[in-house]
């Protein structure tokens, strides 16, 4: 151990060890899953959301970085949070999916999620994963590389999030429970949505959701609420 110090190797060994330590962060967010009313389409109801967001708060990381969730269920529903896409190498017990990885966090309950993102850039994203309240618990989790690291891509023209999702004016447990109670398939949802918003081309709707959409023109990365990262390219 003496030689240590005065070894090459060991100072060699010493400076990585010290350089991982600086170079990734730890990051912490506070999810506080709640309901909220909102109307879409001139129709008002009750939905579950985080932090009184629809959709979600964005997890913002560079590669490598810990990320901390404490989350905290306000809702008489039960919940777990699962962090789509991400590779959870030796945390597989915080990816989320209930019943499977974990319990559900019941009313009234904590748990917080604690993973890294190990070798992992880009964009992905977040649901709940306790039957279909994942139809308005979702946000996404940007990704930047490290410093001084170029991005796996061609610089976008513009970075913009795009998750794409379904709204159903009826609440979501309640189809659920039909839909198994029938056996039937799910009701279809009432509209499609661009970060939440179901734009102009449905009755009673003139929020600017898809507007941004229109905008870009240009090579983007949208998020799919089931799982799908796909590119957009004008046509
Ligand atoms: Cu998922």
């Amino acid at each position: 151990m003496s030689n240590c110090w005065i070894s090459y190797s060991c100072i060699l060994w010493l400076s990585i060890v010290f350089n991982l330590h600086v170079s990734a962060t730890t990051r912490f967010y506070d999810f506080k899953v709640q309901t909220m009313r909102i109307t879409k389409m001139c129709k008002s109801k009750q939905i579950v959301s985080i932090n009184q967001m629809f959709p979600g708060p964005v997890i913002y990381a560079q590669e490598d970085d810990q990320i901390i969730v404490k989350v905290t269920n306000e809702t008489p529903y039960n919940t777990t949070l699962h962090w789509h896409g991400v590779r959870q190498k030796l945390s597989c017990w915080y990816d989320g999916p209930s019943y499977i990885t974990q319990c559900p966090i019941l009313s009234g309950q904590k748990f917080v999620y604690k993973f890294t993102l190990e070798k992992q850039k880009g964009t992905l994203f977040w649901h709940a994963h306790v039957s279909w309240l994942r139809g308005t618990v979702y946000g996404a989790i940007v990704v930047y590389p490290k410093m001084g690291i170029p991005s796996p891509f061609r610089n976008p023209y513009k970075e913009q999030i795009i998750l794409l999702g379904e709204y159903w004016h009826k609440d979501v447990v309640q189809l659920e429970h039909e839909a198994l109670e029938s056996g039937g398939a799910p009701t279809p949802a009432d509209a499609f949505t661009i970060n939440g918003h179901p734009g102009p081309n449905y009755k009673c709707s003139s929020n600017n959701g898809n507007k941004n959409a229109k905008k870009l023109g240009k090579k983007i990365c949208a998020l799919y609420n089931v799982g799908f990262v796909v590119k957009l390219i004008k046509s």
